[in-house]
């Protein structure tokens, strides 16, 4: 495969960890997931995360895994590039792996002081690759060496910020999000 071709395919198999933020910030509400709990004086989580935003980036994460399969067998036809299926081991990993890191970069955010939606640039836009790279590596060790190198790996770290931010402001701009970030 060509560079391009194979940044093409690395952000393909990211896509079902780019979609729960967006369906935790359009479905997202209810009781927080820490109960309003506290640690040493400060909230846990925070309510900027929910058990139904949580459960419908997980799910909206892996029903994209299976549409992008579909979608996959279409387009690739008569074209040398290859894009990666997704098993649904894979799709869930991704999906809740990402929803993971956001929630822990929640906690470390809580624990450092700041209030829930306090951007924090680097870990707003990394939090969720590395909580879906690290879960799909863990869980779906296979399908991750098939799909990815490590060249790969870090294009997808580069590359994944410029397209969080943009889509961030984005839902900004529409009047979905609290803050641009
Ligand atoms: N959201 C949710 N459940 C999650 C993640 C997000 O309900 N697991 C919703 C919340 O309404 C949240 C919004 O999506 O306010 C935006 O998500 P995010 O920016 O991750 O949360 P913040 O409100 O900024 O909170 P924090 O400071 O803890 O990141
Ligand atoms: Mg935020
Ligand atoms: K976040």
């Amino acid at each position: 495969m060509t560079g391009l071709a194979s940044l093409v395919a690395a952000l393909w198999a990211m896509l079902p960890a780019y979609l729960p933020n967006n369906a935790a910030v359009l479905f997202g509400g209810g009781p927080p997931i820490d109960g309003g709990r506290e640690w040493n004086g400060r909230r846990l989580l925070g309510d900027g995360k929910t058990w139904r935003g949580t459960a419908a980036g997980v799910l909206v994460g892996t029903l994209a895994a299976l549409g992008l399969n579909r979608i996959a067998s279409r387009v690739e036809g008569p074209t040398s590039w290859s894009l990666p299926r997704f098993s649904v081991r894979a799709g869930v990993a991704l999906a809740a792996g990402a929803m993971l890191g956001d929630i822990g970069a929640s906690f470390l955010k809580r624990r450092s002081g700041r209030a829930r939606g306090a951007m924090v640039p680097g870990l707003d836009q990394l939090d969720f690759v590395a909580g879906a790279l690290a879960l799909a590596r863990l869980v779906a060790p296979d399908w991750f060496r098939r799909t990815f190198t490590r060249p790969t790996v870090g294009l997808v770290l580069i590359v994944t910020p410029l397209l969080h931010v943009g889509t961030n402001a984005i839902a900004y701009v529409l009047g979905l999000k609290d803050e641009p970030w």
